[in-house]
Formats: C-alpha cells, structure tokens, sequence
C-alpha cells in the first residue's frame, strides 16, 4: 500500500474530549473518525486491525467446534415481548417501525433470536448439543456513549451461543468457549484475566465470568489475591474473613453472647449538631470510621431498605440487589430518608427503624459502634449489635478492600486494579428457552427446556483495549499479529532518486513475498514521515537513507526501538522471520 494514496491522514492533536490514550490515539492515527457520539467509521487502517481480529476469534471459534451465522440487525418487537425484556430495558434498547408501523428494535444482543430460531428446526436430542455465533454490529444507546470505541453505541460483537440437553453439557460447552477465549486473547497479545462475575440483568443460573484486559482507563475493578488464582469484578468479590482476627472468628452468635456478658454499657445518645458526614463524626469524636455504624438508605424496587457498613466500608449494590432479589435499587433521596427517619441526611441508625435491615457481617461482628440517632443533631453512643437493634439479615453486602484477606485461600491478600471489560461469557440455562418455549425429545420422547450458554466478545473494543496496553508516548505499538501492516518502508527522502529506488525495489519484493507492508512514498519531511510511522506503529520498520547507495539500511522494531544497519536482503530476512514468529 503506498501512503501517499491511503485514506485519512494522521492528526496533529486529538479532540479534547477525548481522554483515553486508544480514543485519542486512534483518532490521531488515522484509524478511526467519529460521525456522532458513540458512533464510528474504520477508515483503511481500523478497518485491516479489526478484520485481523475477527480473523483470530474465527480461527478460534470454529476451532472449539462453533459454527458461524449471520443474525438479523432489525429483530421484531414481539421476541422481546416475548421474553420479557421489552419493558426491562429502557432508551438503551434502539426502537423504531417499519412502513407498516410495525415496532422492531437494533439488536444489542440475540438471545431471544438465535432462541427463536432454534426453536424451530431442533426437536429431537439428537441434533443437540451444538454452538453458533456470529461477528456482527450491535446496537446500544449508551447515555454517555465515552473513551472512543470502548463504550460506543454502535460497536463490533463476537456473540455465541450453546445449546445443551443437560447441565453437564452447559459446562463442557462453556469450558470449551472460555479456552477458546483465552487462546484468543493470547494471540491478540492482550493481557487480560478471568474473572468471576454477577450475571445482572441477563440472567443465568449457572455462573459468569468476564475476561478484563488490565489497564488503568477501564471501567471496571479486579480484585486478585496475591497468592492464589481468586479474581472477581469488585461487584462479586466476597469480603473474605475479617482482617482482625486470622484465626478465623467466632460465630456472630457465639460473639453476640460474649457482648452480653462483657456488658457493655447501655447506649447513650448524644448531641451532635450539625454532624452528618464520617469525617465529621470521627473527628467530632475523636474516632475511628471503623467504629461508625453507617446507614445507607436504599429504595430497592420501590421499597426503603437499610443497609448497615462499617464506617470504613462501602456498600455493594450488586450484592444488595441479589440479597434482596431486585431489579433496581438506588440510594433514597433526602424525602425518604426524612419520612423513614424523621431526620434529614446524615443521622440515620438502625435503632427503631421500621424498615428491613440487611448488616453486613464486619458490622455484625463489632462490639458495640456510634450510629445515627435517627433524629437531628444525635447519634448513639455504644450500640450493640443484636442487642440495640436486630441483625436478622447479615451478609456479605461491602465492596472488599485493597489488603482484604482473599476469602479463597484465606493466606493472600487482595489487590485492586482497573479492567476494561471484553469478553463475558455466561451459562444461561432455560431462561430464554423456556420463555420462547425451545424444547426437544430426549430419548425417552420426554419433552425438555434446552440448556444454553451465551459467549460475547466485544470485538471493536478489544481493539480499542490492545491499544490502552500497547501504546508509548510517539503512539501505537500494534503487536505483530494484528498489525494493519507487518513492514513500513520510509525513504528519508522522496527527492533523493537513489533511496526511491532502493525503497520502491525492497517495497515490491516484500510485497512479492507476501508481507504486508506500507510504503511511505510521501513527499514529507523525514520528520513528519517518522513521526507518522511511530503513531501509526507498524511493528517493523525499514528507514532507506543515506547508506542506501551502499546497499545498506535501517531497521527498527517499533516495540522496543532496536535499531541496525543491515543489507537490503539481511533486512528482508528479518521481518521474515519476525513476522513468521507470530
Ligand atoms: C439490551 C440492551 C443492552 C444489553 C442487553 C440487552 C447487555 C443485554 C447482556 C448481554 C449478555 C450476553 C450475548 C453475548 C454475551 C453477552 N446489555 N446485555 O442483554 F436490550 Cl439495550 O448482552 N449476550
């Protein structure tokens, strides 16, 4: 490909909105343009990365034995009805109708489809078990569509999905995907980790996980142990055994009995005016937030709920909604929490609260804490747990924290780290097949649910995340396997006849041994063509200058800057070589 007739040229500087280093990086670079928010065109460039990433999840999929489809954009209004999720998902889910006035939506997935059409040419057990999937555009509308291509609105997914007679099957289908997904990841060069995670919205009742490409721009947190192989997104990970005592604690029952004997004074409410933040209660009091009692109101699916965390930790809604079995759950306004507690913000407690309770254990386990007084200007003084107030419902219902003991092996400690999220992969069950009615005969001509998983990958995304890890301060650094070009030849100068023609010469032969390369044949400055060639981040790099009357030029590895002089020939056989190695 020559340069000077490609299309879109590199950028100077990036908008400024544009925060996340792929967001701005391909902008600049010339991979990509934005026609609105969220929404994208691949220009030459984009477009060769992403057809070599759609090329590796094929290889891959169809290696796991998965057979490759082409779903519907436009997927009819009643399938969603049909399952249920026309009303549970609100602006997000793309809406129109036909000529006819029919409603459809965009698909942003297709469980309910690929149901729908299973559901009429599979009866018989016989056909089962298989996998399908397909690589195509889905369509969500983000309200805050940001970062580029890692949360479009528009965007580029690998989605699969198996079909099983029983749950043994589910998981040797789910196994074979999410191996399948680590060879994928691996080949992109991606550094990434599994981990578990909470189903949400889609359901499943056989367990998730989600593959984080590590990097500080993602959205997501990781919790890891620092010994063994624990890892789940923070909305999962289990508060693990409590810091304090690593012999591992009594029973809260056990614990509540001691308090009793031990006495502690009774409590004892006391004025505080104006105190209605942590920080201002423990310097009021001179105390730790570890002794704080805090109350978290909620409206979870419409009802009030209180939830009770150290004052050191922070609640977990995720966990909450499960805990309560909700859809929805947000923090109550100052209204409720002044109808609930006859007090503004900031003073709320559990002693005499008419609303349920959910106390997470680190609470449960305290001795006695400082709580609201569910007045103004009060708190309580020395509240004993099961004794001021009740702890039906205990749990686990915190974020865990850096340095938490892993509740896996109970020996490492956890670490926190940013993950951008780019595949999830799912054991469904019958949610979809049972509400679409998708059955088959088993052998005994019994009439059962399929068992499915779902498997997504978010193609456009992960390209977005190789860029978050591979990129320096000049711009890109594309590993090899997905480079748009494996060689880029850069005369110093176009003016210069006796480097066109040594550079056109190396150009054609490479080409003729079929690498893939871009010739620069820009009339640019050397500085310009450089600085081009580092931003764009073609992995290996052939600069023809002054030597190349001698016959010798200047090969770099845009990874790690290596620079040497080498015959034409020599330079030749090393991007053979280089480029074979991936
Ligand atoms: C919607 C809208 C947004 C959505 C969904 C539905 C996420 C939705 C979850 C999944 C689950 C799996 C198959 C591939 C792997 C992921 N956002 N999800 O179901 F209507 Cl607007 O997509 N689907």
């Amino acid at each position: 490909m020559r340069q000077s007739t490609l299309f879109a040229t590199t950028l100077r500087q990036s908008p400024a909105d544009a925060e996340a280093a792929s967001h701005r990086l391909l902008l600049r670079a010339g991979f990509i343009r934005q026609l609105a928010a969220g929404i994208y065109a691949y220009l030459p460039l984009g477009r060769r990365v992403l057809a070599k990433i759609e090329g590796i999840v094929r290889e891959e999929m169809d290696r796991a034995g998965a057979q490759e489809m082409l779903l519907t954009a436009l997927q009819p209004a009643e399938l969603w009805q049909a399952s249920g999720r026309y009303e549970v998902y609100g602006p997000e889910l793309v809406r129109l109708r036909d000529r006819h006035d029919r409603e459809f939506a965009l698909g942003p997935t297709h469980e309910e489809v690929i149901t729908t059409l299973v559901k009429h040419d599979i009866r018989s057990y016989r056909r089962l078990p298989f996998t399908v999937y397909q690589i195509q555009t889905k369509f969500r509308d983000e309200r805050r569509p940001r970062s580029g291509l890692l949360r479009g609105r528009e965007f580029l997914m690998k989605d699969a999905y198996s079909f099983d007679t029983s749950w043994e099957g589910v998981d040797r289908s789910y196994r074979r995907m999410y191996e399948a997904y680590v060879r994928i990841f691996e080949r992109c060069g991606l550094r990434f980790r599994a981990v578990e995670a909470d189903p949400g919205a889609i359901g499943g009742e056989g367990g998730t996980h989600e593959f984080m490409a590590l990097a500080e721009a993602g959205e997501d947190t990781i919790a890891s142990c620092t010994r063994c192989g624990y890892s789940a997104n923070l909305e999962k990970a289990e508060a693990g055994l409590p810091e304090e005592d690593a012999d591992g604690t009594a029973g809260v029952e056990e614990r509540r009995g001691a308090i009793a004997e031990a006495d502690v004074e009774e409590a004892e409410r006391i004025y505080t005016p104006g105190i209605r933040t942590i920080e201002q209660l423990t310097s009021f009091l001179g105390i730790e937030p570890r002794c704080v009692i805090k109350t978290l109101l909620y409206v979870a699916d419409g009802q009030p709920v209180a939830v009770l965390v150290r004052g050191d930790h922070e609640a977990n809604e995720t966990k909450l909604l499960r805990a309560l079995n909700a859809e929805q759950a947000e923090l109550a306004d100052a209204d409720t929490v002044a109808s609930v507690t006859g007090a503004p913000p900031g003073y709320a407690g559990p002693i005499g609260l008419g609303i349920p309770i959910l106390v997470d254990e680190a609470v449960a386990r305290m001795q006695s804490g400082v709580c609201g007084a569910n007045e103004a200007d009060y708190h309580v003084r020395r509240a004993v747990p099961g004794r001021d107030f009740a702890v039906h419902r205990t749990g686990d219902f915190r974020n865990v924290r850096e340095g938490d003991r892993c509740p896996r092996c109970g020996q490492g400690e956890l670490r926190l780290g940013r993950g951008i999220e780019v595949g999830h992969v799912f054991k469904l069950g019958t949610k979809y097949s049972e509400a679409l009615g998708a059955a088959f005969l088993d052998a005994e001509g019994r009439e059962r649910p399929l068992l499915m998983g779902c498997y997504g990958i978010g193609v456009s995304r992960l390209l977005a995340a190789i860029v978050e890890q591979r990129h320096d301060d000049k711009g890109i650094v594309w590993p090899a396997a997905i480079a748009p070009y494996r060689a880029h030849i850069v005369p110093v100068s176009a003016r210069d006849e006796t480097q066109v023609r040594v550079a056109e010469r190396l150009y054609e032969e490479l080409v003729r041994q079929g690498i893939e390369t871009l010739l620069d044949d820009r009339d640019e400055r050397a500085g310009v063509k450089f600085n081009d060639a580092d931003l764009i981040g073609i992995p290996f790099r052939i600069v023809v200058g002054k030597q190349a009357g001698e016959g010798l030029v200047e090969y770099t590895v845009r990874a790690d800057g290596e620079k040497r002089l080498l015959t034409v020939e020599d330079a030749i056989a090393r991007i053979r070589a280089a480029a074979a190695a991936t």
